[in-house]
């Protein structure tokens, strides 16, 4: 497997909208980023991936593009922008930033030409189609709720979408298409930025005859993602794209890529893969409800840890994941994967730990790394996110009352990871100074960078030390191109797995039980790395062949 110049990095997602406002208007921005560089820095974090900051009405939070060109007015100007590269080029931190290429905004001047013109050159970067028999195209329900056609006014054509219906797929059959996005992409990269994390990009390829598929909901559509599912092809799309863009930059890309077909992995992050890496879903997945966020299950312990290793024992056979525990579509880590005795700042850590010595590629998300939680809803109107206000819907009509509905959506929403960073006890947590766009976290008062700042034990400190271990220059070969083993499979509470190498070989082991638990080690410790227990060097040499993990304890050994 190659070596190269990204592999033994840590990244940090930042969300703009939520990560710091710096001129009160409620609404994250650059000036903000530049002004936390620092801590990023010392927090450990090499690369910084930013979700869109391109010119959007904002229906879908930005992943709705109206021009690629240009910086949102809500964050600030590409001026702005060349002083956050170069900020973070000064501090040898890289950035990369989201593509989103499966479809645009409305508001782009193609889709406003091919409404025009449904006939002419725009509206072959769309897909547009005339009803069947007085019906839709196809019986495709789009992600976010409602049929996948909309109809274009004073015609009797309809244009395709598979998110909201102000998010037009752009039509990846079309060459020249591809060349306009192939000319954004590279006009990026001439700018000196190190990559993209790349959005939903297995849909760009779609069955152009849209046949009907078997309906699975109560609105009697067919989810679209069986048409996803259905079509062979992307590869060559994907191919096509690295080859005009990224390989030409040695660009860093992470896709954002559900269900590869069998047997399809090395094509997408081997060595001569489409993408330098793709993000680990798995232990996500587990929770895909059949129907909606409704029926969406909940994982154990034990589903949770199985679905872990067995993704790291596939994907080391050919390359690198990226490795996260939430990102901006998915409920806070700690709310979601910790049992609720662990959801408290040792859990947090506990959890942290496992997850950063994988196999991979580290994601951190901002406010992961002091432990936020999910946030308490009360009422449908304080959430903003247009799937939550879908999924409120399909779990009403599938018979949920409305309070239950609301609880589904406290659990599910994305809207828990998008609420402002908590940095500090002040007002709005110290995001803004005045009403920020989404409400605060209420747990601000407990959970925040300052206060952690102050403590030694806390969740931020010790993230610190969990990335400074995977960085050291003693541990860095093991943590970074160490295989990983599985250990203690069979217990019921213990999450463990070795990282080896021929000259080291490390343990990281958690307990997610309540009880506390002794485990046998197969290879005597040498060393005890890291632990989160207060005064943990003192338990170092207590250490024998037995190790005691008390509930929610988790530790990093050297061992012989
Ligand atoms: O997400 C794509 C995606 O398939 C899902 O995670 C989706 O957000 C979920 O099914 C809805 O609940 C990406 C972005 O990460 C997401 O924020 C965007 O909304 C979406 O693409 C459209 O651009
Ligand atoms: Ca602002």
């Amino acid at each position: 497997m190659k070596r190269v110049w990204w592999k033994d990095k840590i990244a940090y997602q930042i969300y703009p909208k939520s990560f710091l406002d710096t001129n009160g208007d409620g609404i994250g921005d650059l000036q903000g980023i530049i002004s936390k560089l620092d801590y990023l820095k010392e927090l450990g974090i090499d690369l910084i991936w930013l979700s869109p900051i391109y010119k959007s009405p904002f229906i879908d939070q930005g992943y709705d593009i109206a021009d690629y060109y240009a910086i949102a007015e809500e964050f600030g100007t590409m001026e702005d922008f060349d002083e956050l590269l170069a900020e973070t080029k000064k501090r040898d931190m890289y950035l990369i930033m989201d593509l989103v290429i499966n479809h645009c905004s409305d508001q782009h001047e193609w889709f406003q030409k091919a409404l025009k013109d449904p006939e002419g050159e725009y509206g072959k970067y769309f897909y547009i189609r005339e009803g069947k028999d007085g019906n839709l195209p196809s019986n495709y329900r789009s992600y976010f709720g409602g049929s996948c056609w909309e109809p274009i006014p004073g015609t009797n054509k309809y244009y395709f979408h598979m998110f909201a219906k102000e998010q037009p797929d752009l039509n990846w059959e079309n060459p020249k298409l591809r060349q306009e996005l192939y000319n954004m992409i590279n006009w990026w990269l001439e700018k000196g930025l190190a990559g993209f994390r790349i959005d939903a990009i297995i849909n760009i390829k779609k069955d152009v005859n849209f046949p009907d598929f078997e309906p699975d909901g109560r609105d009697n559509l067919a989810s679209c993602w069986k048409m996803v599912e259905s079509v062979e092809g992307v590869g060559e799309f994907l191919d096509d794209l690295k080859k005009h863009t990224f390989q030409k930059y040695d660009a860093f890309t992470v896709g954002e890529v559900f269900n590869i077909k069998e047997g399809q992995l090395e094509n997408f992050i081997g060595d001569d893969g489409y993408f330098s890496t793709i993000f680990d879903f798995s232990a996500h997945c587990l929770s895909d409800g059949g129907h909606g966020w409704y029926d969406a299950p909940k994982p154990d312990f034990k589903s949770w840890r199985k679905a872990i290793i067995d993704s790291q024992l596939k994907v080391q056979e050919c390359g690198f994941e990226a490795n996260i525990i939430e990102n901006h579509d998915e409920p806070r880590g700690v709310s979601r994967f910790l049992p609720v005795y662990a959801q408290n700042p040792a859990g947090a850590k506990m959890l942290g730990t496992v997850n950063v010595l994988l196999w991979g590629i580290p994601f951190l998300y901002q406010g992961q790394e002091i432990g936020m939680e999910n946030a308490e809803w009360n009422s449908l109107d304080e959430f903003d996110d247009i799937s939550t206000k879908d999924q409120y819907q399909v779990a009403r009509a599938a018979g949920l009352s409305e309070k239950e509905a609301l609880e589904v959506c406290a659990r599910m929403s994305r809207d828990n990871a998008r609420t402002p960073m908590q940095w500090s006890k002040e007002a709005f947590a110290g995001f803004t100074t005045k009403t920020p766009w989404l409400k605060v976290n209420e747990n601000y008062k407990r959970i925040n960078v300052a206060s952690q700042e102050q403590d030694r034990n806390s969740v931020l400190n010790y993230y610190r030390r969990l990335l400074a271990l995977r960085k050291s220059s003693e541990y860095k070969e093991v943590l970074t191109y160490g295989k990983f083993v599985p250990e203690y499979e069979e217990t019921e509470t213990i999450m463990a797995y070795y990282r080896v190498t021929e000259e080291k070989r490390m343990l990281i082991i958690a307990n997610f039980g309540a009880e506390e638990e002794k485990v046998t080690l197969s290879y005597p410790c040498k060393k005890m790395v890291l632990s989160n227990e207060e005064n943990w060097e003192a338990h170092e040499s207590e250490l024998g062949t037995v190790l005691n993990l008390k509930s929610c304890q988790t530790v990093v050994l050297e061992c012989e």
